[in-house]
């Protein structure tokens, strides 16, 4: 849009659309990533467009699994990218997580252009493009990772991931926290700690309980991993997106 008004009811809504048309015209984001986001935007809607009390716990444990890591990875993919730019900047920053482009869509010139727009917001050091290791069993171009980054990584952040991944992740022994709006999806299902929420603002909320967390204890923080529970998460958010958010005041 040529001017987003920030008082109209649905600006942030419409800014995150205007982000990923931005993202496509400049080669980040692909075709595919609409059609992702629409179907992000109807869950999103039935649940208010808000974080859930259960997903807030779910970023919670996931600052916590930052917090404990000791090769911290966030994959960021043509949305993620276009959408919360600064925020995954911050987070990597923040928690000294590593940032690696790693695409469904893959090609060469995208992850250049990514890795060139996170630059832009002060990112440096972004993996992806010498993806020399394969995660096993997985047989897309997500498969393809850099051994330093995603392969040895012990908790990975995968936003609008896909399941077959997700999987693989995790039987390759790591923690992976996942975000993804649809609690049924295969990588939700999978996840170590499913975010049930928009990216826009579970990557900020994660960002705001690593600060709160930072003078615990290592004993603390692992308790708040070990009484996340993910099936809890993932049947609440099932429930107020079946039957309507009013019914978390019931
Ligand atoms: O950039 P690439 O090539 O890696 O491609 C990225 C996309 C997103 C196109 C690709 O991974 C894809 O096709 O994803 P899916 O299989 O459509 O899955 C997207 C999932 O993310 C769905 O479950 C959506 O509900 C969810 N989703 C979409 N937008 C958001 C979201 N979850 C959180 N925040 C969003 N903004």
């Amino acid at each position: 849009m040529e001017t987003l008004p920030p008082d109209h009811p649905r600006y942030i809504s419409l800014l995150m659309r205007d982000r990923l048309i931005s993202g496509i015209k400049d080669g980040i984001t692909s075709q595919h990533g609409l059609i992702a986001h629409g179907r992000g935007e109807s869950f999103d809607y039935l649940l208010s467009e808000k974080t859930l009390p259960s997903a807030n716990k779910a970023a919670k444990s996931a600052a916590s699994h930052l917090a404990l890591a000791k090769n911290p990875v966030i994959s960021v993919n043509g949305n993620t990218a276009a959408l919360v730019p600064a925020e995954i900047v911050e987070l990597s920053k923040l928690t000294g997580a590593s940032i690696e482009v790693n695409l469904f869509h893959r090609t060469e010139k995208r992850i250049n252009k990514i890795i060139s727009h996170l630059n832009s917001y002060g990112a440096t050091n972004v993996k992806g493009i010498s993806a020399t290791s394969t995660i096993p069993g997985i047989s897309h171009e997500r498969a393809k990772v850099t051994e330093s980054g995603l392969y040895s990584a012990d908790v990975v952040i995968v936003p609008l991931e896909d399941g077959d991944r997700v999987g693989a992740f995790t039987s390759m022994g790591k923690i992976v926290v996942v975000i993804d709006l649809n609690p049924l999806s295969r990588s939700s299902q999978l996840a170590t700690v499913p975010i049930v929420d928009n990216v826009s603002r579970a990557i900020p909320n994660i960002i705001h309980h690593f600060k709160n967390i930072s003078n615990l204890s290592p004993e603390e923080l692992l308790t708040l991993t070990t009484t996340f529970n993910r099936d809890a998460t993932l049947e609440d958010a099932e429930r107020i997106i079946r039957n309507g958010f009013l019914d978390l005041y019931q």
